[in-house]
């Protein structure tokens, strides 16, 4: 088998090189699954300077089932200015698995809020977002933000991070999500607008299809994003808030 389990990254400076690559390879080893291969790959960023960023505002909306949370999302996307089509297309192809032959994919789907036609030239990889991170304090800081709301830390984390460096791309309107891992069933929409918006129960537990779709304002907007996601490295330095749902 090639499954992938999980991946992460961090953005750091040369001194915490070798700290980071030991805390990633005790994070690897360290959730039940005992993985065939770990890979580590180191990139200097040479002199480019990180863009720096806040996170998103968090909030979570208790939908008591996914038909309810997929509906509740998709009147957001709708408010975001992402038309009925493609937000139905969006959530069709995140329950079917977005991939080819209904399998899900290693990275995004990027779609015209207009339209919903697909952007991305790989259907069945997608776009992986890259080089983003949050800063040592602002990770302690939503860290503590969330367990201050009762919530696990671990994924939200990185979620959140993945959509705040998404959210500042050129052209993004929106993005929706929900896991592709049979055992976890949450998702979430985000926009610059309202933020990162949690669903608990986006999907039946079990179920092992999920994905990413990335709306955008234009055709045109599509190659620059790509650019962005892939390679121009983003720092979060501080922690949005988190507001209760409304
Ligand atoms: N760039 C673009 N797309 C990605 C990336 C990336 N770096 N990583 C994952 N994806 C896509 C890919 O299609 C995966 O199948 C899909 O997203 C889901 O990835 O409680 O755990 O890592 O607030 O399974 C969201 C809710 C959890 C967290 C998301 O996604 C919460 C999650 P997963
Ligand atoms: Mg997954």
């Amino acid at each position: 088998m090639n499954r992938h389990i999980s991946g992460a990254e961090r953005i750091v400076s040369g001194e915490k090189i070798n700290r980071t690559v030991s805390e990633l390879i005790s994070r690897a080893m360290s959730r039940g699954a005992s993985p065939d291969r770990i890979r580590v790959t180191i990139d200097d960023l040479g002199p480019v300077i990180a863009r720096t960023v806040t996170g998103l505002d968090i909030s979570t909306v208790n939908a008591p089932d996914p038909a309810a949370a997929r509906s509740i999302a998709a009147a957001r996307l709708k408010q975001a200015g992402i038309s009925e089509k493609a937000v139905k297309q969006a959530i069709r192809l995140l329950a079917a698995g977005p991939g080819t032959d209904g399998q899900n994919m290693r990275g995004a789907m990027i779609m015209e809020a207009r339209t919903g036609k697909r952007l991305e030239q790989d259907r069945a990889r997608g776009v992986r977002a890259s080089r983003f991170d949050w800063s040592e304090d602002a990770r302690h800081r939503v860290r503590q933000l969330l367990e201050d709301h009762g919530l696990p830390h671990f994924r939200i984390v990185e979620a959140v991070a993945l959509a705040t460096k998404i959210a500042h791309g050129p052209g993004v309107v929106a993005e929706i999500c929900w896991s592709d891992d049979p055992d976890y069933t949450a998702g979430y929409v985000a926009s610059p607008g309202f933020g990162y918006v949690r669903f608990p129960i986006c999907k039946q537990p079990g179920t092992g299809k999920g994905g990413r779709a990335i709306f955008v304002q234009s055709e045109l907007d599509a190659e620059r994003l790509i650019d962005y996601l892939q390679n121009e490295p983003v720092l979060i330095i501080a922690a949005g808030k988190y507001h209760d749902a409304t």
